[in-house]
Parts: structure tokens; C-alpha cells; sequence
């Protein structure tokens, strides 16, 4: 993944310095429309200040399910510099500015590309653990969320579920703290505690993007693959 030679335009010395590195990667920056108009630092891409100005990057969100139809989730490490602490779904990250990654065909195998690199640096998942014949391209969401401080997201969120038995999660504990598989109920338990924790002015338990996504689309998702299976998941996208 290209990184950046140029001085990150804030201190990052105060982080974690595994992940203050990251932050020079070079992720794709797009138009509303998700058309790719050039690439920039994941740094200058979470700062609120160019968010402001609409700043606006490409990302993906992975969603794994085991035999069982149950959702892996994970924990983010206190050390991560946009939303520690929090649950959400079983990968994120943005694609890359390479060939690979901004490649759209064959269902969006760009970002299933960039679904592989993470999975091993995050959860030690192999691309042979977790082919990409694995994974379905559901629907891309566009969304914009503080992360308290100078930081937010601003993507455009392309959202990938796979489904196989028996993948064994080794978690890097720079990236994750936790990892949990959950069943639907077990999940609607979790959100019911984010939002009565929201109300009380406390911090959530769930990332936002994690949040919009399991309100406005996983459980239809999620029981349409227990009832019909994986494959009727096809029929489900309202992208292409
Ligand atoms: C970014 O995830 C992507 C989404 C969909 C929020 P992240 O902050 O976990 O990215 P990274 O793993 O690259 O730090
Ligand atoms: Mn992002």
C-alpha cells in the first residue's frame, strides 16, 4: 500500500506509533457520486477540518458469518485513533490508490482485495481461509460521523458478507481487543444497550457506521440468509 513522505499535518506523537504509521497510507479520495478523484493521506481524510470542506474517501465494511449464521464482531484496541474501544462488524479499513483495489469488476473485487489485506493484519484471516468467491457486494452507503476531537469519517462505505464454517480468528491486539461471533438476538441486545446508553449521555458501545448499517439493512439481510440462504443474498443488492 503507497504511504506518503510528506510530514502529517498534526502531531500524531501522542499515538500509538503502529498506528500514527498507517495514517500515511494513501486511500481514494471521490465525488459524491463515488468516482475517484485522487488519493490522500488516511490522516488528511479523518481530519473534521477537510471533512468540513467535503472531503470524501472510499471504505469497506466486512461482515462474516460462520455455519451457524452467526456474525463475527470485534472490538477496536484502545490504541486505534478513530473510534477505540468500540464493537462494530468483523473488518474496516479503505481501499488502497493501486490498480488492485480501485478495480471494479467481477462484483467490486477491488474492495474484496482490500478485504483480504485487512482480514490478515487484523483477525490473521488468509486469503485461503477466506477466498474471494467468499464474499457478496451487498450496497455502498455514503456517511458522515465525529469521532470526538479533530477526527471523523466521511466514506463511502462499500459493505461485503461472507460466509464459511470453521475460520479461526487470531486477533492483533494493536488493531482489536475482542472478537465475538453473535447470533441476531445477542446482537439486538448489544444496539438495545448502545441507545439507552446514548439517551443517558453516555458514550456509545457501537461504532456509528456499525450502527446505520445494522439499522437500515443487516437483519433484513441477516434473515433472508437463515431462511434461503447464503446465495439468495444476490437478489438482495440494490447496487451494482
Ligand atoms: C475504516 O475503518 C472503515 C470504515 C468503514 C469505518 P478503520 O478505522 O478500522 O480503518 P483502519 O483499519 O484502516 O484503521
Ligand atoms: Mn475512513
Amino acid at each position: 500500500i503507497p504511504v506518503s513522505t510528506a510530514p502529517p499535518p498534526v502531531d500524531l506523537s501522542s499515538y500509538d506509533p503502529v498506528q500514527a504509521e498507517f495514517m500515511l497510507e494513501t486511500i481514494v479520495v471521490v465525488d459524491n457520486d463515488d468516482n475517484p478523484i485522487g488519493y490522500d493521506t488516511k490522516v488528511n481524510c479523518h481530519l473534521v477540518e477537510n471533512i468540513d470542506k467535503g472531503l470524501l474517501h472510499r471504505a469497506f465494511s466486512v461482515f462474516l458469518f460462520n455455519e451457524k449464521n452467526e456474525l463475527l464482531l470485534q472490538r477496536r484496541a484502545s490504541e486505534k485513533i478513530t473510534f477505540p474501544d468500540l464493537w462494530t462488524n468483523t473488518c474496516c479499513s479503505h481501499m488502497a490508490y493501486t490498480k488492485e483495489e480501485l478495480d471494479q469488476s467481477n462484483n467490486r473485487v477491488g474492495a474484496k482485495r482490500a478485504a483480504q489485506r485487512k482480514l490478515v493484519q487484523e483477525l490473521g484471516i488468509t486469503p485461503e481461509a477466506l477466498p474471494l468467491e467468499d464474499y457478496r457486494f451487498l450496497t455502498r452507503i455514503h456517511y458522515m460521523a465525529p469521532s470526538g476531537g479533530q477526527w471523523a469519517e466521511h466514506e463511502i462505505d462499500y459493505i461485503l458478507i461472507a460466509k464459511r464454517a470453521g475460520v479461526v480468528a487470531n486477533p492483533n491486539p494493536n488493531e482489536i481487543s475482542e472478537t465475538k461471533y453473535v447470533s441476531m438476538d445477542e446482537l439486538k441486545a448489544i444496539l438495545d444497550e448502545d441507545v439507552k446508553l446514548r439517551e443517558a449521555g453516555q458514550p456509545p458501545v457501537v461504532t456509528p457506521w456499525f450502527r446505520i448499517i445494522c439499522n437500515e439493512f443487516l437483519f433484513g439481510w441477516w434473515e433472508t440468509m437463515q431462511n434461503e440462504g447464503f446465495e439468495a443474498l444476490a437478489g438482495m443488492t440494490n447496487d451494482i
